[in-house]
């Protein structure tokens, strides 16, 4: 079985994340989303999320292409995230191009376009200039 594994923060969930959960599935079996917790969210992106963790776990959860869904606290997990759960795949979107190459000694890493035109910065412009 071949696992994928991949990092965000998933708030305000929209088809940009979707279109990226597709194409990680689709280079394995198995896809496993690391959801960035309210406090690794505030503390390491400073991003204040509209959905708490567990409303954005849920959310994830139900897309057909997510196998599991487990907590990101800290920037330094993937290592042993990659080790712990066999993950022969890591996967982001390449506004990160570069940053996780040091996952290369361990599994493939793929950073995949982003769907340019969505961003939940957007959506909330665009829902105050209504
Ligand atoms: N994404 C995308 N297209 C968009 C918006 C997001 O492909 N229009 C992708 C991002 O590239 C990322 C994933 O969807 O791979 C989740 O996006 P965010 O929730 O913004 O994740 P981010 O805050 O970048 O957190 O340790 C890594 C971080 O947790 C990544």
């Amino acid at each position: 079985m071949k696992k994928v594994i991949t990092y965000g923060t998933f708030d305000l969930l929209h088809y940009g994340h979707v279109n990226l959960l597709q194409r990680a599935k689709a280079l394995g079996d198995y896809l496993i989303v690391a959801i960035s917790t309210d406090e690794f969210n505030w503390n390491m992106k400073q991003k204040k999320c509209y959905f708490s963790y567990e409303e954005r776990k849920r959310l994830v959860e139900a897309i057909r292409y997510v196998d599991l869904v487990i907590p990101e606290e800290t920037w330094e997990q993937k290592k042993t995230d990659v080790e712990e759960f066999k993950v022969d795949t890591f996967v982001i979107g390449d506004d990160w191009e570069g940053k996780f190459d040091f996952l290369k000694e361990q599994c493939e890493v793929v950073y995949l376009p982003r769907t340019p035109e969505i961003s939940t910065t957007q959506i909330k412009k665009d829902l105050h200039n209504k």
